[in-house]
């Protein structure tokens, strides 16, 4: 019986957040085109959402949607949230966090191209402290570059998010494999251990052959890549 159903395009960017972790626990679900859904009937699901991911749970009938609110569903669904009220906030200041990043590189989402300016002042300056945050926090919870997750010594859905982002830009964009690697080395190498958990890394593998290194798609991507390649 199938558990879920996920409305997305076939890219990975917001998707793959909620990708890998049904993947990691193995959920059954299908992969749905997020225009099954938007923008036609984003009003009228139960539980409207103004915009794609949208997650469809067969055991419950109900459709969620935004990113963050997806994964901590399923993060208690499946026991990946750390126990701890204050680490249990963490996880969720995380998937807001990554949330930001992608606003943040795509312009707000594209509402504006990039320019050779803007973008430089955000390669240097606020993306390099995104991932210093992602470092420092890993790093309070016992991170090390060969074991350990972002908050503690279990995998929880902030080490899924974390994977989905900077795992996903730097496959997208090889260029900016250094600036994780100088930023933040022990978040570089935990996505390399995310990226291979065994339920995780065929997914990936098919995902990069069927679409190489896709990321947001649209204009946004062309202008992104005008930058960095
Ligand atoms: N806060 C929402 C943002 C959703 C979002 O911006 N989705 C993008 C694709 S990744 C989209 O379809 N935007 C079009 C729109 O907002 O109308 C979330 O985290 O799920």
């Amino acid at each position: 019986m199938l558990d879920y159903k996920l409305y997305y395009w076939d890219l990975p960017f917001r998707g793959n957040f909620i990708q890998l972790f049904l993947e990691e626990v193995e959920a059954k679900y299908e992969r749905h085109d997020a225009t099954d859904i938007y923008p036609e009937r984003s009003l009228k699901i139960k539980n409207p959402g103004m915009a794609p991911p949208y997650l469809y749970e067969c055991k419950s009938k109900t459709y969620f949607a935004q990113m963050p609110a997806i994964l901590m569903h399923l993060g208690r669904e499946y026991d990946y949230l750390p126990k701890r009220a204050d680490t249990h906030t963490i996880a969720l200041k995380t998937i807001l966090d990554c949330n930001d990043v992608l606003m943040e590189i795509t312009n707000f989402n594209g509402m504006v191209m990039w320019e050779k300016g803007s973008w430089e002042e955000f390669r240097y300056g606020r993306l390099p402290d995104w991932m210093k945050i992602f470092e420092k926090t890993g790093l309070e919870h016992g991170l090390k570059s060969d074991q350990g997750f972002l908050l503690g010594a279990t995998p929880s859905v902030a080490d899924i998010a974390t994977a989905a982002l900077f795992g996903t830009l730097v496959h997208s964009f090889p260029e900016l494999q250094t600036d994780l690697q100088e930023n933040a080395p022990h978040i570089a190498t935990l996505c390399q251990r995310v990226e291979a958990r065994p339920h995780i890394r065929p997914f990936l593998e098919r995902q990069r052959q069927q679409h190489g290194k896709g990321y947001c798609g649209g204009q946004i991507e062309r202008s992104l890549r005008k930058m960095i390649e």
